[in-house]
């Protein structure tokens, strides 16, 4: 998969990329980035890329041109018309298995991140191909929405992760949370690792760490229950917890 980001900011999405597990899958060749700078396309003197709102009102728009401009860049550079995101609090919520299909579908993908209140509207018909937000608040920009998405798509490609757990993108592990993981000391201000964790008997372990997952979604995830595949008896078990409605992981704010 090969993202190409357009943006008036390509140094914090090329520093927020190259680190860790992005950065390896960059540099091993899985995926590949480039941010193409916006301003780059502006056909005046300072490089000016936003102006006042026709109509009125606070803040700047993000012009045309020079958002074409660097669209373009990259059509040429590929040699075809690429499906472009353009991420706005506006679009449909991103979730795995949209990511997933995108990457059995595309070899490219262009991100298009605005900044100030958004960006001419002409522009956007023209080039768009999806509205994509990441959830239900406000950020600054479009660029850590982009990294979002290229850290989702990216650890879905076989090779990214150590373990070969891509093939499953149709949901989350099967629409159940992970189960609890423990690592050495055994005991830890006064807490033991489950006893069967540490017993080598594997079926038990398996059996186990469903239950969690199963007790987790529950207590934490209900919403995602419906959609998840269970036997009767994990079903059984979902609704003694949520009977229980020890529902509250977070503090109330
Ligand atoms: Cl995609 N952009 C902005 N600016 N804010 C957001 C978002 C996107 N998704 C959630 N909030």
């Amino acid at each position: 998969m090969h993202f190409h980001v357009l943006t008036l900011f390509p140094e914090m999405i090329e520093q927020g990329m190259n680190t860790s597990i992005m950065g390896r899958a960059i540099e091993r060749g899985y995926i590949s980035l480039k941010a193409t700078d916006i301003r780059d396309y502006a056909a005046n003197k300072h490089n000016k890329v936003d102006d006042t709102p026709y109509g009125g009102g606070a803040g700047m728009v993000m012009q045309a041109a020079p958002v074409y401009g660097a669209y373009e860049a990259v059509k040429e550079q590929i040699g075809y018309r690429p499906r472009v995101i353009y991420l706005t609090p506006q679009g449909s919520t991103f979730f795995t298995a949209y990511g997933g299909r995108i990457l059995q579908k595309e070899q490219d993908l262009v991100f298009l991140c605005g900044h100030y209140e958004g960006i001419d509207e002409r522009v956007l018909e023209e080039i768009v191909t999806d509205y994509v937000s990441i959830g239900d608040y406000v950020l600054t920009g479009g660029e850590l929405p982009a990294m979002v998405m290229m850290d989702a798509i990216s650890r879905l490609v076989p090779g990214v992760l150590h373990n070969e757990a891509s093939a499953e993108f149709e949901s989350f592990q099967g629409n159940l949370l992970e189960h609890p993981h423990y690592s050495r000391p055994e005991v830890w201000h006064e807490k033991r690792v489950p006893e069967v964790l540490l017993s080598g008997h594997h079926a038990n372990i398996e059996k186990w760490r469903r239950e969690q997952s199963v007790i987790r979604t529950a207590e934490r995830r209900p919403d995602l229950l419906e959609k998840a595949d269970l036997s009767a008896k994990e079903k059984a078990l979902a609704d003694r917890c949520l009977a229980e409605k020890k529902l509250a992981f977070t503090q109330e704010v």
